[in-house]
């Protein structure tokens, strides 16, 4: 019975242990220095009418805490004495019957290493004294229009006192710069986490080539890798999964997944899960009947050949933009071959005429949110890549219907997306179980 296990235990029976996040928020309070910092979990959020939609933690929240439930804000000061507080729901039989364990303040002490807890409640109450004297302050400004009132109120609770000798801060700054620079570069629980969710999504990938057969609705896949991430005990996919048969690949945001798969055509699967708060992100393209025609082996060629020169120019020290670069030089002498696009390759370069065929970045962070936290630049210069970053790669080709254009290219759309981690020596890529050679999909499918 729910309310009856350890509160050690997590839903999976998984011992849990959460050193990693009071190290990261001991690492946060010395960067905060004299200061207070709050941090809020998400809201739970409606669905329709009384439902809601599953609950999921902010990640900067997560990031440090690991504490599951909403209604719950992380409070830490720097300095000298440095605290870390946290509020969140008491216990209560009454709603732990109908909605399950709540480990209130006491256990969540105990259990995550806080140097104190009390009951979401006494917020209010206790925020203005956790401010006063303060030089800083510091918190998600504007994220939320409730909590940014709630702040000002407290604040000039403490402004209001100034006569009797206390001080309210004067320097304001949002705590989430702070974090996103740590998010940056994973640390090893991190790291074992996010492979674990790159292996489960690579598993499903393989599990979608093999089921995929003509006749097929795109929908039927889709219920197929939803399988494979929760049968490993992934919690949710990490976003819509795009499953894009035929013209629908050619729609970057494609999630309707409805329509029927066509024989001779390609599918174009964007799909990853969340492991305890980390996304995967893989794309594979295959054809549908298990056989690429001529027409897509050429451009498929030329995609794969881009994606291998995109991750060979990952590694530390290179600009974050050289990987982008590298994948584009790639596609743009594939598609002058072709003759979809006519030379000199510079100019081509120059005008950004492949941009109709090829219109996104060649990738993004990765972490806690699939779009992850962290800036790609510094004083406007690319950021050089370091070990620990996640990213990434994900060069493709779109081939829209054109008159000036063979057929054969027509509704064409193919991405490769691969994680890759950046290591001392070069990179890792964490999706390589999910076969994108030809012959190994070609073999793959027609088991
Ligand atoms: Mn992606």
């Amino acid at each position: 019975m729910a309310l009856t296990r350890s509160p050690k235990t997590s839903a999976r029976g998984v011992v849990q242990d959460f050193r990693a996040q009071a190290q990261r928020r001991r690492r946060l309070q010395k960067e905060i220095g004299e200061g207070v910092a709050f941090i809020p979990t998400a809201h739970e959020q409606l669905r329709n009418a009384d439902t809601h939609y599953p609950f999921r933690f902010n990640s900067h929240f997560w990031y440090l805490t690991g504490f599951p439930e909403p209604e719950s804000v992380l409070v830490l000061t720097g300095g000298k004495s440095p605290r870390s507080i946290l509020f969140c729901r008491q216990k209560n039989m009454e709603r732990e019957i109908w909605d399950g364990y709540r480990y209130g303040p006491k256990a969540a002490q105990q259990v995550f290493g806080f140097t104190e807890t009390y009951p979401i409640e006494a917020l209010d109450e206790l925020a203005p004294s956790l401010i006063a004297g303060q030089p800083k302050l510091l918190y998600p400004i504007g994220a939320d229009s409730s909590f940014d009132t709630r702040m000002m109120n407290w604040l000039n609770i403490v402004r209001g006192k100034v006569r009797s000798g206390i001080s309210a801060p004067s320097e304001f700054s949002d705590i989430r710069g702070l974090i996103d620079e740590m998010r940056l570069i994973k640390d090893r629980s991190e790291i074992r986490t996010m492979r674990r969710s790159a292996h489960i999504a690579a598993q499903a990938h393989i599990r979608a080539m093999m089921a995929t057969k003509p006749g097929m609705f795109e929908y039927e896949i889709e219920a197929e890798l939803l399988h494979e991430f929760r049968r490993h005990g992934a919690q949710s996919p990490a976003y819509p999964s795009i499953v894009a048969g035929g013209a629908n690949g050619c729609i970057l945001h494609y999630i309707e997944n409805s329509a029927p798969l066509a024989d001779q055509s390609l599918l174009l699967i964007d799909a990853g899960c969340e492991v305890d708060g980390y996304a995967s992100d893989i794309t594979r393209t295959f054809p549908v009947n298990g056989t690429f025609t001529p027409a897509q082996r050429d451009c498929y060629e030329i995609v794969l050949a881009a994606q291998l020169a995109a991750i060979k120019a990952v590694k530390p020290g290179a600009l974050f933009t050289s990987y982008h670069d590298a994948a584009v030089k790639v596609l743009v002498q594939g598609l002058i071959d072709l003759k979809i696009l006519k030379g000199p390759f510079a100019r081509v370069i120059e005008s950004g005429e492949y941009k109709r065929f090829y219109m996104h970045r060649t990738g993004h962070w990765l972490g806690l949110d699939v779009h992850d936290v962290g800036s790609y630049s510094l004083n406007g210069k690319a950021r050089r890549l370091a070990p620990g970053n996640v990213l990434t790669v994900e060069p493709g080709l779109y081939i829209r219907p054109d008159r000036a254009i063979p057929r054969a290219f027509w509704n064409i759309g193919i991405r490769i997306e691969d994680d890759v981690l950046v290591t001392e020596t070069g990179r890792d890529v964490l999706t390589s179980d999910a076969p994108k050679e030809i012959d190994d999909i070609e073999s793959l499918m027609s088991e």
